[in-house]
């Protein structure tokens, strides 16, 4: 490992004899922002002030051609993983389609980089929004929680987006909270951007102080500046009168400076206006949308600055990479702002006030702490607990100056996104630009790289897939990275990008438009039509990586929308006796779920089925057999099973079946099994349950043409669902 670490410092620092930190691994702070544009930074020509990243930039090295994935959850599972997001399992949101690439949750195929770098010997913590998993329930399952994948510490929010007062799914380690009775953390008032910002701080101190020898790794994600427009009044003040004049002026004074800095090219074009001033009809409203939003940026700069200046205290700046992006474009999205507002008017009077030590379980919370409604629409100025605004598609548009399009869609104006690199003791790069693409993918392999971890081949069992992005060392000496193409999917929008090419297109038919990005990076001239040839390759470059990568099928999760709306039971947790016969309708709803199955025997018998759900085509059953206990899941007529070896006499058991095929068998303390099936089941079997025995078709495959019925007794089994 030695030879390698010092291998790998020298050839950051050129190889020289005087490579003065080789046996010191730095430190790697990653801090993600949430749903802003590429021109909303001061040093990407915004009128937003942020001295500190600005700060960065200029001791540090700006990219111009960054990319993200469009979206929340597939940004992270890709950032974190160094995989496409499907690959990590996270194509889209955190729904399960039951293919591969959208299960809405992260394998076990892939590995976070908190894993890894853990693995190296890094401290490694996370502050903010996870959101790649969809068990956000505080006694639901925790295995992708950050905890669970390599973090030794977190605090933040399991769920995407929330109230920035009262974010729901809020969490320290693995255990949800109030904000009001959190012991540990009792600000004058609660603001989840400077809670983010706070606990970042504490684990560098911590750190510092506990494992001072060791370096460390830290995820900062931010939920600025995502809807709701929630910021605090001062700074929200600071913005008085900078948005008067609306989203053209904006446009046009960011793209100005935009050329001055030369993070675009001096004669890139302005891409159509989305909106028209003139025609706003709640002038006042819509300019405080934008104070708003830029005063959450405003704020999570301010807490930045927290967080280099515990780096400066702890004497760690010098040899700390911090690396500032965010996740997706300007967000175009209509939340709370249709003219009839979605919820009521404020009233003259609260409700009664939330208990102290309620959680909060609502990304719109009904009310607030003290008991307030939430209200939205044009009426309600956004900024306070009680508001629920997006800040709307003009605004979004200005975000994303001069480009097109998006969040969701893979356009410039989607996908493209700032990324600062400073570092003092290795990029001397001081405030330089460059222009090579780079995608989120590469930040897990820099970080494995100038860490000089391991990314292995497999772990605990699993193959783990090969990392897809390439290290940004090179480009921190000026040097240039090798690559041969950067792909995307998000919704059915597609696009690859190779050299100054990019083929894009918009939902799963949409036409493919061609662009020359050097020339064209607004994407205003689409060359598709002249172009032919070029079009035919690369679109059978993508469709090959669609179908390398768990792309395909496209959009799978539309598909599914009808199936999941059958009529079936909504019980969670059922309790059956011993010869319980449930048709279809009444029986457990087990598609895309996890289930937990708890039996409690009055006698322990030698064979038979302990309970079953389904047929010969798709189910699953739990049984004895072979002085063995056994789960067998069937999907499309094929059997899965895991199986582990009964205690003599064991009367209780508890299986468990994760929505990405990890099953758990334990008899009170013991672990009887551990393996894997696909995952949850993908359709709702056709056959109903039964305790005791198997009618009909057979689930498993136990030898026998009966019902296989227990000769044991039973005296309950329990099936929660979630
Ligand atoms: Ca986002």
């Amino acid at each position: 490992m030695r030879i390698r670490l010092i291998l790998v410092a020298c050839a950051l620092c050129g190889l020289g004899p005087t490579c003065a930190s080789a046996t010191e691994r730095p430190n790697i702070i990653v801090i993600l922002a949430d749903d802003m544009g590429y021109s909303d930074i001061g040093c990407y020509g915004s009128e937003v002030q942020t001295p500190v990243l600005d700060g960065l930039a200029e001791r540090g090295l700006r990219f111009t051609q960054f990319y993200n994935t469009a979206r929340c959850c597939p940004t992270r599972a890709s950032l974190l993983t160094g995989l496409y997001p499907h690959q990590a399992g996270v194509g889209h949101m955190m729904s399960d389609s039951g293919f591969e690439g959208y299960r809405g949750e992260l394998n076990r195929r892939c590995m976070t980089m908190a894993e890894v770098l853990k693995s190296a010997g890094y401290g490694t913590y996370m502050a903010g929004k996870w959101h790649v998993t969809s068990d956000v329930k505080p006694d639901g399952m925790k295995n992708n929680w950050p905890i669970q994948r390599g973090f030794d510490r977190f605090y933040g929010t399991i769920h995407g987006a929330g109230s920035f007062y009262d974010p729901n799914s809020l969490t320290r380690d693995n255990t949800q909270l109030s904000p009001v009775t959190d012991a540990e953390y009792q600000p004058a008032n609660y603001y989840y951007t400077d809670a983010i910002s706070d606990h970042a701080v504490r684990f560098i101190s911590d750190h510092n102080t506990q494992q001072a020898d060791k370096p460390f790794f830290m995820y900062v994600a931010y939920t600025a500046a995502h809807w709701p427009m929630h910021a605090l009044p001062e700074d929200i003040a600071k913005y008085k009168g900078f948005y008067d004049e609306g989203y053209g002026a904006i446009r046009r004074a960011r793209l100005r400076r935009m050329k001055e800095l030369g993070v675009v090219p001096p004669d890139i074009e302005l891409s159509p206006q989305a909106e028209d001033w003139s025609k706003v009809k709640h002038l006042e409203w819509e300019i405080r949308c934008m104070e708003v939003y830029a005063a959450m940026i405003d704020r999570m700069d301010q807490g930045i600055g927290k967080i280099v200046q515990s780096l400066k205290d702890t004497d760690r700046l010098d040899n700390t990479l911090v690396l500032f992006m965010q996740d997706n474009g300007g967000c175009a999205e209509g939340l709370g702002r249709g003219a009839k507002a979605n919820l009521p008017r404020r009233p003259e009077k609260p409700e009664a006030a939330m208990e102290p030590g309620e959680l909060q379980f609502d990304m719109i919370p009904k009310k607030t702490r003290d008991g307030w409604p939430l209200v939205q629409g044009p009426e309600v100025m956004p900024g306070p607990a009680d508001t629920y605004i997006a800040y709307g598609r003009g605004w979004a548009n200005a975000s994303n100056t001069p480009f097109r399009e998006y969040k969701h869609w893979v356009h410039e104006g989607g996908v493209s996104t700032p990324l600062i690199a400073h570092w003092p003791a290795q990029i001397k790069r001081h405030g330089e630009l460059e222009h090579q693409p780079g995608h989120l993918i590469d930040i897990m392999a820099t970080c494995v790289d100038i860490a000089a971890a391991d990314y292995p081949t497999d772990y605990e069992g699993q193959q783990i897939k090969p990392l897809e992005g390439r290290s940004l060392t090179p480009a921190f000496q000026g040097e240039e990275i090798e690559r041969e193409a950067i792909f995307w999917e998000h919704e059915g929008n597609r696009a690859i990008r190779v050299g100054d090419w990019k083929l894009v297109a918009k939902g799963d038919t949409g036409p493919w438009e061609l662009y020359n990005i050097r020339a064209d990076r607004a994407e205003l001239n689409n060359l598709a039509a002249a172009e032919p040839t070029r079009v035919r390759v690369l679109s059978a470059q993508w469709q090959q990586y669609a179908q390398r990568a768990d792309v395909l099928p496209l959009t799978p999760y539309y598909k599914n929308r009808k199936k999941k709306t059958a009529g079936f039971s909504k019980k969670k947790n059922f309790k059956l006796i011993a010869d319980a016969d449930l048709p279809q309708n009444k029986s457990p709803m087990v598609m895309d779920k996890a289930i937990t199955v708890t039996v409690k025997l009055a006698a322990a018998g030698t064979q038979g089925v302990l309970v079953a759900q389904g047929g010969s085509a798709s189910g699953y059953v739990v049984y004895q057999k072979s002085e063995k206990i056994w789960f067998a899941q069937r999907r499309q007529g094929k059997i899965f099973t895991v199986s582990g070896m009964l205690p003599t006499g064991a009367k209780n058991f508890v299986i468990l079946l994760t929505k990405v095929g990890d099953v758990t068998i334990t008899s009170g303390d013991r672990l009887l099994a551990r393996g894997t099936v696909p995952g949850s089941l993908q359709s709702m079997p056709i056959d109903g349950l039964q305790v005791g025995r198997d009618a009909a078709g057979h689930v498993g495959d136990y030898g026998v043409t009966d019902d296989f019925a227990y000769d044991g007794t039973i005296q309950q089994v329990q099936i929660k669902l979630e």
